[in-house]
């Protein structure tokens, strides 16, 4: 591949490899994640290697040996389990790989951490619902523990029960797995059935959104719910803007900008340039109201209205070419 003119080495000359290796692949936002990594590594003349995730524990450790022994300059471990990772993950670091963590605490303070500020996704989340419905009300709530991001919305959504003692979470359910959103819509029609008294669900993630979405619309109530999301799609924003949606509410990042941002941070670890040990892409707070006032019909779109959402300044450099999108 050829080099970049000014950039350091060894993007001067080119040649240089990256694996980007996932837990989950399927969904919307792993996807648009995805094909921002990809286009940020064009960008900088990088041969990404993608190796998709299945949920599969030992497939993503076997994964970060297999990038090892490719020689790659650095890795990408995007979400996974970290009590399966942080073994292998020193094993790179040990061959004089550089190593950025998206979503996965691995401890290691040789691994810079990506995430998209989820204290404050779901703090923008719970201020709406309060907006919107008041601090008493039943609720549902999807979690599943042990992923980073849900794990870090959770403790908002603990703090904020626990300040809001009218706030009785009736049922708390949700599945990660290849088919995220119709588990959860299963599950959520089960849950829904039994506790027809839940007028909020708080699902911050979403393939469990559209999930509860769909089970109340199987279940014809979806006039008497409100869901609240992280994340957005092209596809979110159509579910979320048609008429008669429950889903009333979104904060989120552009996938593609964090995918970007994690190709930024591996390239300046491989340059030899500093990058803080956390680094934050700020989410933004999208309702069901301003998105159709706003007659925002996809991602492009989206972008086009609020330019911040189409770009992060977080590990820019003047070798590194920016606007991707
Ligand atoms: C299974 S974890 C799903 C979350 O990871 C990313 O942080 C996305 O925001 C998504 O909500």
């Amino acid at each position: 591949a050829d080099g970049i003119a000014g950039a350091p080495a060894p993007f001067d000359k080119g040649g240089v490899k990256v694996a980007l290796i996932s837990y989950v692949s399927a969904g919307d936002f792993f996807q648009a994640y995805q094909a921002g990594a990809e286009a940020q590594a064009k960008a900088l003349g990088i041969d990404l290697r993608v190796f998709p995730g299945r949920q599969h524990a030992a497939e993503q450790r076997d994964q970060i040996q297999q990038a090892i022994n490719l020689g790659v300059h650095g890795i990408v471990i995007d979400h996974g389990q970290p009590e399966s990772l942080t073994d292998v993950a020193q094993q790179a670091l040990d061959a004089g790989i550089k190593v950025v963590a998206f979503d996965v605490n691995l401890n290691n303070p040789a691994i810079p951490q990506v995430e998209q500020s989820d204290h404050e996704l779901s703090r923008l989340a719970l201020e709406q619902v309060v907006k919107d419905s008041g601090t008493s009300f039943n609720a549902g709530y999807v979690y599943v523990a042990g992923f980073a991001p849900l794990d870090r919305r959770n403790e908002v959504w603990e703090k904020f029960k626990a300040e809001n003692k009218g706030v009785v979470e009736k049922a708390r359910f949700g599945a990660v797995n290849d088919t995220t959103a119709t588990s959860t819509a299963d599950q959520a029609k089960a849950v829904l059935t039994a506790n027809p008294d839940i007028s909020v669900v708080f699902a911050p993630y979403d393939e469990f959104a559209r999930g509860v979405k769909l089970a109340a619309a199987d279940l014809g109530i979806s006039d008497k719910l409100k869901i609240y999301s992280a994340d957005v799609s092209t596809a979110d924003i159509q579910e979320i803007t048609e008429e008669g949606s429950p889903w009333v509410a979104t904060v989120a990042t552009n996938p593609a900008v964090v995918g970007a941002v994690s190709i930024r941070a591996t390239a300046l670890k491989i340059a030899g340039q500093d990058v803080p040990s956390q680094i934050l892409v700020k989410p933004s707070l999208l309702t069901q109201t301003a998105l159709r006032e706003a007659g925002v019909k996809s991602i492009e779109e989206l972008a086009a209205k609020v330019p911040a959402f189409n770009d992060s300044d977080a590990v820019r450099a003047d070798w590194i070419p920016a606007k991707l999108f």
